[in-house]
């Protein structure tokens, strides 16, 4: 399976580890440590030492609860940050964001793909994206940010998120962008209650049938804390959810600690 990723055509046949670079100070764990460009991009070198194979640019945190952050704000945080990057890396940059705006402005800086948790949904985020050659990651949510935590409600969790995800997929598809640009991603924590992100990871398998690469962000995430119990970093929880996660199919995995999961990647290698 390749993944036509901007300027990268990337051979998914292993796992790849996508770093995360949050560029905005309400930030989920990284919170306010990362406010300047040169702080994001220090970090952003760093996680490519440690073995990223993608960095992914956020400006806005979408975890349960952020509130918005406005066009402008957004523009500020990741446009240098991306600028920067593109002038000195070999890895794809992805930009996190749902606004067309900033889809446009990330792939003029130089991004390589555009990660939307709500799978270009806004209008004009199609068109933002169909004419270059960015990489498109489509994640489902229920509900916004502010309050999808708050009654998450499934027939079929599976089921619903995969016709979402295919449904997503074929207006892509429609609209002109090859299938090789599109990764799915189920989309843990959004809108999904413990048993909801329990069922959808261990049926990761049921999605794999899309015939698109899957993405996995379950990195440090409340989910991991409630089931294992919490800890500064969840570090090994975060773990077992890479490895698991891998095991079951996903292609590209989301995560903070980019180091210590290349490292569990290895051990899954091994017996690959
Ligand atoms: C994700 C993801 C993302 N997650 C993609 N992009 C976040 N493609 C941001 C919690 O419950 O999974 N896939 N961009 C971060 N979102 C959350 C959600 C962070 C829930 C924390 C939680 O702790």
């Amino acid at each position: 399976m390749n993944f036509q990723c901007g300027q990268y055509l990337l051979q998914l046949d292993r796992p790849h580890i996508m770093g995360i670079v949050n560029v905005t100070p309400d930030s989920f764990s990284d919170g306010g440590r990362y406010t300047s460009v040169d702080l994001a991009v220090e970090h952003a070198l760093k996680l490519i030492a440690d073995g990223a194979d993608i960095l992914d640019i956020g400006g806005e945190s979408t975890r349960p609860g952020a509130e918005p952050v406005s066009l402008d704000e957004e523009l500020n945080r990741v446009i240098p940050v991306i600028s920067a990057l593109a002038k000195q890396i070999k890895v794809p940059i992805s930009i996190d964001t749902y606004k067309p705006e900033v889809m446009r402005a990330s792939i003029e800086a130089g991004a390589d793909m555009v990660n939307d948790v709500q799978a270009l949904r806004m209008p004009g985020a199609v068109d933002a994206v169909a004419n270059s050659q960015a990489g498109v990651c489509l994640m489902h949510m229920q509900g916004d940010p502010k309050t999808m935590q708050l009654e998450p409600h499934y027939q079929d969790v599976v089921a619903e998120v995969r016709a979402f995800l295919n449904e997503r997929k074929q207006a892509l598809l429609a609209s002109g962008i090859a299938a090789n640009r599109i990764v799915l991603d189920p989309g843990f924590g959004f809108g999904k209650s413990r048993a909801h992100n329990i069922a959808l990871l261990k049926n990761l398998q049921d999605l794999a049938d899309l015939d698109s690469p899957l993405l996995v962000g379950l990195s440090r995430k409340s989910i991991l804390a409630a089931i294992a119990g919490d800890d500064e970093q969840r570090l090994p929880a975060s773990l077992a959810a890479a490895v698991i996660s891998a095991m079951k199919g996903a292609k590209i995995l989301r995560v903070h600690d980019v180091k210590a999961t290349v490292q569990a990647c290895k051990v899954l290698a091994a017996i690959q």
